[in-house]
């Protein structure tokens, strides 16, 4: 598999998801809830979801797809091609803003990010990365991240994480809004990991997001030098759900050792 062309065909296809998806505001949204009252999915996501593996199972039969709305494969291991898959991260912003919104696209081969895709609809704007070959902002590299001194940096956080909850001790997440120069939450997880690679923030983390959330901005932060764990400072699980931290080499550091504790 030529992996450039896999790259045309993966951006040609998310150029073409995004018409449909601005198209869509010309048309009534049907709103369903999933787990619970604020997990919200529009037949948009559903639509869109299908429209890519319409397009993959036909041009590619053995390649897999792991997506958020399950039409999908069901997918236990990484072996061979695995499209992970949000067909709009940030389905909220969607809903209330028309704007903060992402398709998220990684292609994994064995396990190994090979392709990863960002593209924030409403700005037009499609970052990409290629394993081993740079990251890039439309047509422009990405230089890598730098140093950030915490006292100096932006963190990206959901402010969910900072009122006490049943995952993280909430004086450590005290202790670092008080100390970071602000903080942010976007609402869209590909559009706040969007941000750390390409400086806006220094910092992104979450308790709780999953593979197709995060997949493609894994491959992206690799080739930009910035760095992705688990809360816990594990690498991450891509066949289930995960806490996240992506954050400038160093800040990460400082985060997960003096910051963040896990109940
Ligand atoms: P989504 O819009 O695709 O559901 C919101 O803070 C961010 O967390 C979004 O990227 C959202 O993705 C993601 N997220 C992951 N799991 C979620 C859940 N159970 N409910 C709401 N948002 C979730
Ligand atoms: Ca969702
Ligand atoms: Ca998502
Ligand atoms: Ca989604």
């Amino acid at each position: 598999m030529d992996i450039h062309k896999l790259d045309k065909y993966a951006k040609s296809l998310i150029k073409e998801a995004a018409g449909r998806i601005k198209a869509s505001f010309n048309t009534e949204l049907i709103i369903e809830t999933k787990s619970e009252a604020n997990d919200l999915v529009t037949n948009i996501d559903k639509e869109t979801e299908q429209f890519f593996i319409g397009h993959i199972k036909r041009d590619f039969p053995d390649h897999r797809i792991f997506g958020e709305e399950g039409f999908g494969d069901n997918i236990q291991d990484l072996n061979g091609y695995v499209w992970m898959l949000d067909p709009i991260d940030g389905t909220m912003n969607f809903i209330h803003q028309k704007k903060n919104f992402a398709i998220s696209l990684g292609i994994y081969k064995d396990g190994v990010g090979i392709l990863g895709y960002i593209c924030n609809v409403m700005e037009d704007d499609l970052i990409s990365a290629s394993l081993g070959e740079g990251a890039y902002f439309n047509d422009l590299r990405i230089p890598n991240v730098e140093q950030a001194r915490i006292e100096q940096s932006i963190i990206g956080i959901n402010a969910s994480w900072v009122v006490p909850n049943k995952y993280i001790e909430h004086e450590g997440m005290i202790e670092l809004v008080q100390t970071v120069r602000g903080t942010r939450s976007y609402g869209s997880a590909a559009i706040e990991i969007a941000y750390v690679v390409t400086g806006k923030l220094d910092a992104y983390m979450s308790m709780r997001l999953s593979p197709w959330d995060i997949a493609g901005g894994m491959v992206v932060a690799k080739e930009v030098g910035a760095i992705v764990t688990n809360l816990e400072d594990k690498p991450i699980n891509l066949l289930t759900q995960n806490t996240f931290l992506v954050a400038k080499p160093g800040l990460h550091k400082e985060l997960v050792t003096n910051y963040i504790k896990l109940k």
